[in-house]
């Protein structure tokens, strides 16, 4: 993988890249639709491909290795085939989702044994068994398994949590080296920095994660709870003193605006449920703010879902329409809100790329930031 800086904001931390792996080139600032299980939720490939185009998606080992399990996948050749998807890859290692599986799960310095979400089965992933899952599903960009701590979080066990999940950046690294990459071509492991909401603990782990001396490098433990301050005061931290020369992922970041914030730090990818997520409940985002489509207030608004038109459903169908699908609990829409969303959140980091390249990043971020902060 190569990463080529191209632009440094003059007046924020801003930067655009291009990262470049054996599937193809990711331009960022980027933000990375999530198909947890293999699908981006409610949206067809082609859908995908032609209106959103993003250059990378995301994918969950711990359901990929659940369900369809990883002898499928290999049997397949690998994700991107069993998929139908040519272009980048990324998988999340795990230690997000078995962090989420609260009571289901058993955490020690050897990994975390949980219970299967599908059938209660138990199950143990461990740094070496999460590399080889990782190998079998064939992502390009596999991530280090990590420790996600809660919010609030104790001094005492954030500390000791960071700690192991350092050890266990070690036990990944070496785990790699002796099991090589089953489809011909490249896997990039990134590290996770965690630290909870400490400063002190953030600077130490951003410092161990530099040291390690990865390709790109990953920021783990944000956007579960704490104030928007208290994560920007930590991306922060973690931007100044991880290296310049390497791209930085934002682990599960976020609301439209709290992307536009983090790349005024310094951050290069994003992945987040959010436009998905939120599409299901029938809420969009805009570039003027968000809009509840259940609300009765467009049972008679024939107008556009969204004049900007980014993708063709916003031209294509009104809001009233939209609506109507939504109290007739229909699924297209549900499709439809989905592509809205994720093609708005792809329409945001690609203009936030041109204004990083104009060089009026930070003029431009904070009007949109004001304009995106209200509900229609
Ligand atoms: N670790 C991993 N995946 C993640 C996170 C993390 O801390 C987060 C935190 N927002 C989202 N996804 N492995």
């Amino acid at each position: 993988m190569q990463f080529e800086l191209k632009t440094n904001d003059p007046k924020s931390k801003a930067r655009a890249g291009v990262i470049t792996t054996d599937h193809g080139t990711i331009e960022t600032p980027i933000f990375m639709p999530v198909g947890t299980v293999g699908t981006v939720k409610g949206v067809h490939q082609s859908e995908l491909k032609d209106e959103i185009n993003p250059d990378i998606i995301l994918g969950n080992t711990y359901h990929l290795y659940l369900r369809p399990q990883t002898k499928i996948l290999e049997e397949a050749g690998g994700l991107h085939k069993f998929m139908n998807w040519d272009r980048n890859i990324l998988t999340d290692s795990g230690g997000y989702q078995v962090y989420s599986l609260s009571g289901r799960r058993k955490i020690n310095e050897e990994g975390v044994k949980f219970k299967s979400h599908i059938d209660g089965s138990t199950h143990f992933f461990t740094p070496e068994n999460v590399m080889e899952i990782q190998r079998s599903i064939g992502a390009d960009i596999i991530m280090a398994f990590d420790e996600c701590t809660p919010y609030p979080c104790d001094y005492g066990y954030a500390k000791r949590s960071m700690h192991m999940t350092h050890r266990w950046l070690k036990r990944c690294v070496n785990h790699l080296e002796k099991v090589p990459p089953k489809y011909g071509y490249n896997q990039t492991l990134f590290p996770i920095v965690q630290g909870s909401t400490y400063t002190d603990l953030r600077k130490e782990s951003a410092e161990f994660i530099a040291s390690v001396g990865a390709e790109g490098n990953a920021i783990g433990g944000l956007s579960v709870g704490e104030p928007a301050e208290e994560m920007y005061a930590m991306t922060d931290v973690v931007c100044s003193i991880l290296p310049e020369d390497k791209p930085r992922y934002l682990m599960g970041v976020g609301t439209p605006i709290n992307i536009l914030e983090n790349i005024a730090l310094g951050v290069d990818m994003f992945d987040c449920v959010m436009p998905t997520r939120n599409a299901r409940n029938g809420m969009l985002f805009t570039a003027h703010g968000s809009i509840n489509i259940k609300n009765k207030k467009w049972e008679n608004d024939f107008s556009p879902i969204d004049e900007m038109g980014i993708t063709w459903v916003d031209t294509m169908y009104s809001k009233a329409y939209l609506r109507h699908l939504f109290a007739a609990r229909e699924m297209l829409g549900k499709q439809i809100a989905s592509i809205h969303n994720l093609g708005f959140y792809l329409w945001l980091t690609r203009e936030a790329r041109k204004h990083i390249i104009a060089g009026d990043f930070a003029e431009w971020k904070d009007k949109m930031v004001k304009q995106m902060n209200k509900r229609l």
